[in-house]
């Protein structure tokens, strides 16, 4: 079923559950080749959130600033591929919220374990806004904080459960948004981790 949260905003509930098996154990296989690591923000300060990539470019932080690249900054390998199954789970997602020509070139990947969190941000680094972001929930569940145009602005909480896909575009492409600290617990395919799939056009 949907919730639409705002303009541009839908929540696809449990879309991909079915689907999630496959999507964890392909998560395995990216992250064996290119590891979750914990990145340093340009204001030096390490993410409690871990992160790897698939796709032709994947996103880094790092003391210099944030950047989409086509390597992983440290061991210089390419990213993996995306999985054609990720990929369809995110045009179709797309769709469904009226966004019939979405192809994502950039999945990030993010591990929550318990405590990690997201403060409040704008996804600026890609460079059309026009194009969506498909958010995939998977594991752990979490409080996701859905704000305004400005930081200060109002923020609205919404539980993301396993499965959950959500689409990002027109108006609140541009939100204000973060993850509060994960609780711990025991998910019976992700174990202690929240993971969440973000299926982005770059350039
Ligand atoms: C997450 N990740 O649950 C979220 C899902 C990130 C990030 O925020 O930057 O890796 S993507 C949520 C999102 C994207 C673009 C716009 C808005 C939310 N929004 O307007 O609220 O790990
Ligand atoms: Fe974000």
């Amino acid at each position: 079923w949907t919730e639409p949260l705002a303009e541009g905003a839908l929540i696809i509930r449990r879309l991909a559950r079915d689907r999630a098996e496959s999507l964890l154990a392909a998560i395995n296989e990216i992250a064996a080749g290119n590891p979750f690591e914990h990145r340093i923000t340009p204001g030096g300060h390490r993410m409690s959130v871990a992160m790897t990539n698939c796709g032709d470019l994947g996103w880094t932080s790092n003391a210099r600033g944030y950047q989409y690249s086509d390597r992983e900054p440290a061991s210089g390998k390419t990213w993996p591929p995306m999985p054609e199954h990720f990929r369809h789970l995110a045009i179709a997602a797309a769709e469904q919220a009226g966004f019939p020509r979405f192809n994502p070139d950039a999945c990030l990947i993010n591990r929550y374990e318990p405590g990690a969190k997201l403060t409040l941000h704008q996804d600026k680094d890609e460079k059309d806004f026009h194009q969506p972001i498909v958010s995939v929930s998977l594991g752990l569940p979490a409080v996701f904080l859905f704000g305004g145009f400005e930081r200060g602005d109002a923020t609205q909480r919404v539980l993301l459960e396993h499965g959950d896909v959500v689409v990002w575009g027109g108006p609140s492409r541009l939100r204000f948004h973060g993850i509060l600290p994960v609780k711990p617990g025991i998910h019976p395919l992700a174990g202690a981790f929240r993971y969440n799939l973000t299926f982005r056009r770059v350039r």
